[in-house]
């Protein structure tokens, strides 16, 4: 099948994922990008040599890295949180919908120093999306074509055209059945129909417009693409990896699908949200790296300059995800390499997404 999928200035292709044969050599700028959704299920492959250093500019200790900044809309008000016990984090005591201040700032993203972007303050939840959160919103009856969320729900406060578009309804499924039969059918689903051992672990098999329905169910919005690097490098720190310039190890994110200890790909490699606090980034974030794919706001393509609070919205036939998963190599780890595209319907047991959140 083909598969053609290049990325632009300062992208970084999904070369070697667990579950998407991905293949793109000779790509330049500009150059069409033709997504499809296929593939589940390759051998682990050898990650691809980056064809550029990513050096940190001023990184960080892993001593300095792991504090939390300040938190944000209280979790309790947050509709996937209400009646869900607060299970999560280090200590499995915090609000699984924890969202945490990201000073707004200017650093470059993808960490190339060209692609310059400006952003005001948000507030980014700590947590990926939950399978207990995500329960919460179907049985809301939500993430449907009957219940898509309203006409421009979800928007980027400062990004106009950035909500639901009503041509995207048809693109959810059809009823709360479907919903579940999606969910249920990936390699190493985290959803079980009652729930069951992995309420806190990372809701899988999403594809972009349910991550968009979610969030926006939920008060939020996704991250755009310029948002999600900002809290992976610590803005201005423009760190390598979240927690710092050190390299990465299981205890610092879940990759190699040795995140449960073991060997071997198995559905306990999806570790618990915040288990690993030793990879937290600089605002608290938890596992921005590694663990699922998340998705964001923008449409894959070339970098927007400059970029103020900017999103790609150009062609939502791609959108990107980023942050790499449980089956990848620390390659992908790094924010500067993990911006991928994928077609929007592509679901996989390593896609899932976390929100993003104005000020209360
Ligand atoms: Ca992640």
């Amino acid at each position: 099948m083909a598969d053609g999928r290049c990325p632009g200035i300062g992208r970084r292709i999904r070369l070697s994922l667990a579950f998407f044969a991905a293949a793109a050599v000779g790509c330049k700028s500009g150059d069409a990008v033709n997504g499809d959704t296929a593939l589940p299920d390759a051998a682990l492959a050898d990650v691809a040599a980056p064809d550029r250093a990513a050096e940190p500019v001023g990184g960080m200790d892993d001593a300095t890295s792991a504090g939390d900044g300040p938190a944000g809309p209280a979790a309790t008000a947050v509709p996937s949180c209400a009646g869900l016990p607060a299970t999560c984090g280090r200590s499995g005591d915090e609000s699984c919908c924890t969202s945490l201040l990201v000073p707004g700032g200017t650093f470059y993203r993808n960490g190339i120093d060209y692609d310059t972007a400006t952003l005001s303050d948000f507030y980014l939840d700590k947590f990926e999306i939950t399978v207990g959160r995500f329960r919460a919103f179907v049985n809301a009856g939500m993430g449907t074509q009957s219940s898509p969320p309203a006409a421009g729900a979800g928007a980027h406060p400062l990004i106009g055209g950035s909500g639901w578009d009503t041509a995207w309804t048809a693109s959810l499924p059809a009823d709360t059945a479907t919903l579940k039969s999606l969910l249920a059918a990936g390699k190493y689903p985290t959803w079980t129909d009652a729930p069951a051992e992995n309420e806190n672990r990372p809701q899988n098999d999403i594809n972009w417009y349910l991550a968009f329905a979610f969030c926006a169910w939920d008060g939020g919005r996704l991250p755009t693409d310029a948002e999600a690097d900002y809290a992976a490098a610590g803005g201005d720190e423009q760190r390598k990896y979240p927690w710092g310039s050190a390299d990465a190890d299981y205890t610092m994110a879940s990759y190699d699908c040795m995140g449960d200890g073991l060997s071997g790909c198995s559905v306990t490699d999806l570790v618990v949200v915040g288990s690993k606090p030793a990879g937290n980034a600089r605002w608290g974030h938890a596992d921005l790296s590694g663990n699922i794919w998340e998705w964001v706001l923008d449409c894959y393509g070339e970098l927007q300059t400059p970029c103020n609070d900017c999103a790609n919205l150009f062609d939502p036939t791609h959108r990107i995800d980023r942050g790499g998963g449980f089956s990848n190599a620390d390659t992908y780890l790094a924010p500067a390499y993990n911006s991928s595209d994928l077609a929007p319907k592509q679901v996989g047991p390593d896609i899932g997404a976390r929100c993003a959140r104005g000020k209360p």
